[in-house]
């Protein structure tokens, strides 16, 4: 049985529009928690059994899977049909595996220390930063690929373009890069979690 703890217009959205995505949206009971949120709303739930009590959670028979990129993985794993992520031995699925580490463990702290106006040398020297983030994804995209790991959506797309989702001026200069952020932005699954949790928090 798997179980996704969730929390409307938070990083769970992603997960949420990954399991549309995955069409395993009926495959997977969805919990709605609440959370402390920066503007000072919610509140922490007792229900949410996730170990920081955040969101998103997944857990599957009894195992608890965290960290937005590591449930990521584990979905497009267990639902291989949908296509969303190269499986073990194919020849995308370290490009896969490193944009989708690369986001958790680098572009998303650059964002945050930005956001929170943060800047030492050993932030510099660990994560590198923004213009650093930008050259990566102008990079990947420089020879016209729709998606970051080529011809195929994955579920790297619908993590890495995140950010930019909820901070649109953060969006980078490179037509191309604009380019991908907005086919992402526009993929219905994405649409439809959003609408989804509009929903929600107007309830
Ligand atoms: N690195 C974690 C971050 C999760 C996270 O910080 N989630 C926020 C919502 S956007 C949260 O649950 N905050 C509640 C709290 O801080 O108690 C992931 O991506 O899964």
């Amino acid at each position: 049985m798997l179980t996704f703890y969730h929390s409307p217009q938070t990083r769970s959205t992603r997960i949420l529009a990954l399991l549309r995505e995955l069409g395993a949206l009926d495959r997977v009971e969805i919990r709605r928690v609440s959370i402390p949120r920066i503007d000072g709303t919610g509140q922490s739930d007792p229900a949410n059994p996730h170990p920081e009590g955040k969101v998103p959670l997944l857990v599957h028979d009894g195992v608890t899977i965290r960290e937005t990129t590591a449930i990521a993985l584990y979905l497009t794993d267990l639902f291989p049909a949908a296509g969303l992520g190269p499986k073990v031995g194919e020849s995308r699925r370290g490009a896969y595996l490193s944009w989708l580490a690369w986001y958790g463990a680098v572009m998303e702290p650059v964002y945050v220390l930005h956001a929170a106006g943060f800047e030492h040398p050993i932030a510099q020297a660990t994560f590198r930063g923004i213009p650093e983030v930008e050259a990566a994804l102008s990079e990947a995209l420089a020879d016209g690929r729709p998606w970051l790991l080529g011809d195929r959506y994955s579920a790297a797309d619908l993590i890495v373009h995140s950010p930019y989702g909820y901070f649109p001026e953060a969006i980078p200069a490179d037509p191309k890069v604009r380019d991908w952020i907005a086919r992402c932005m526009a993929r219905p699954a994405t649409l439809w979690a959003a609408e989804q949790d509009s929903a929600a928090m107007a309830a």
